[in-house]
């Protein structure tokens, strides 16, 4: 009984301790708030290539491709290069905005901000 009693304070300790552990890493790798639109970098590409948002919104970029690392680089704003986690960046004018990974020849986007 206990043994019993005691395989069951361990099993449950256990759990709380994975729970833990894979709360904090999801808090790691959760999206930025306020963010209008994701943009997944995977494959040496921008899924979706092209994102429509409204003027004052966020976009947000999630490094997603492995052991490749990526840039997100516009006009007057770049991100470092990173294998993980995300990069935002708010657009504040009406405009197309094209940007590109600098480390990937033809890997390119762009953000359309409508007023
Ligand atoms: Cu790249």
């Amino acid at each position: 009984m206990n043994a019993v009693r005691t395989g069951l304070i361990a099993a449950a300790m256990a759990l709380l301790a994975a729970c833990g552990t894979s709360s904090s890493a999801a808090k790691t790798e959760a999206p930025p708030s306020n963010v209008a639109v994701t943009v997944d970098i995977r494959t040496i590409a921008f899924n979706p290539k092209s994102v429509t948002v409204h003027a004052g919104q966020t976009v947000a970029w999630k490094f997603d491709d492995g052991s490749i690392p990526h840039n997100v680089v516009g006009t007057d704003w770049r991100s470092p290069d990173r294998t993980s986690g995300y990069y935002t960046h708010s657009f504040t004018a009406s405009g197309t905005y094209s940007y590109r990974c600098t480390i990937h020849s033809n890997m390119d986007g762009q953000v359309v901000v409508t007023p």
